[in-house]
């Protein structure tokens, strides 16, 4: 069955409950197999002006890339996401970074997420989870992080703030 390696991130509204209840609409699609911590993150881009929360999950679904690309479209849209700027504020955002080792590269959807590689935030919960895992281009996921230009921009969220309740 796929197994696909998700970025969740959030900077509106209550940014924790929003991730807690995303993963919970992730279940439903299949099984959650793992999640990093939360994390708080700086903004990446101009667009965004409040510090995000993120997160990294690894989900197993019978759900083919582009079915569960609108699922997860339709649950942003629950979320009551409103696309205003690319790369702006967002009360969730749900992106496939990995997919059974697989790349994919249309217009709609690109596998390996294209700038997940340069990106802290979406790195360092990876790197809690699956620290060996090996890209498309045979890198580790721990090596990718050695390049990264802005570690600092990315801190744990207390442990106190980290649990689901
Ligand atoms: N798309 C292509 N490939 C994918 C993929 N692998 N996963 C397409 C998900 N979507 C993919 O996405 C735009 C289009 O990308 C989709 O219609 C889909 O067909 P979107 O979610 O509508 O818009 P977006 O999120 O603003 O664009 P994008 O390019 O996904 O931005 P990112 O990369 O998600 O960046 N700073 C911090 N600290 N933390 C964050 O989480 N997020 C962003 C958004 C900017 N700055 C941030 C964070
Ligand atoms: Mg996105």
């Amino acid at each position: 069955m796929p197994e696909y390696w998700l970025s969740l991130g959030s900077n509106l509204g209550n940014r924790k409950t929003n991730l807690f209840r995303a993963l919970k609409q992730l279940n439903s699609l299949g099984t959650v197999l793992k999640r990093s911590s939360v994390y708080e993150t700086k903004p990446v881009g101009t667009a965004a002006r409040h510090n995000f929360l993120n997160m990294a999950c690894k989900l197993r679904t019978q759900l083919q890339p582009f079915r569960l690309l609108r699922k997860l479209k339709q649950i942003e849209t629950e979320f009551g996401r409103i696309r205003t700027e690319r790369w702006g504020n967002r009360i969730i955002d749900l992106d496939i970074i990995y997919w059974n080792g697989k790349e994919l590269h249309t217009n709609i959807l690109t596998i390996p997420h294209h700038l997940m590689e340069n990106r802290a935030f979406v790195l360092i919960p990876l790197a809690e989870c699956c620290a060996d895992l090996i890209n498309h281009q045979g890198k580790s996921i721990k090596e990718l992080m050695g390049k990264l230009s802005d570690p600092n921009d990315v801190r744990l969220y207390k442990r106190s703030e980290n649990s689901q309740t």
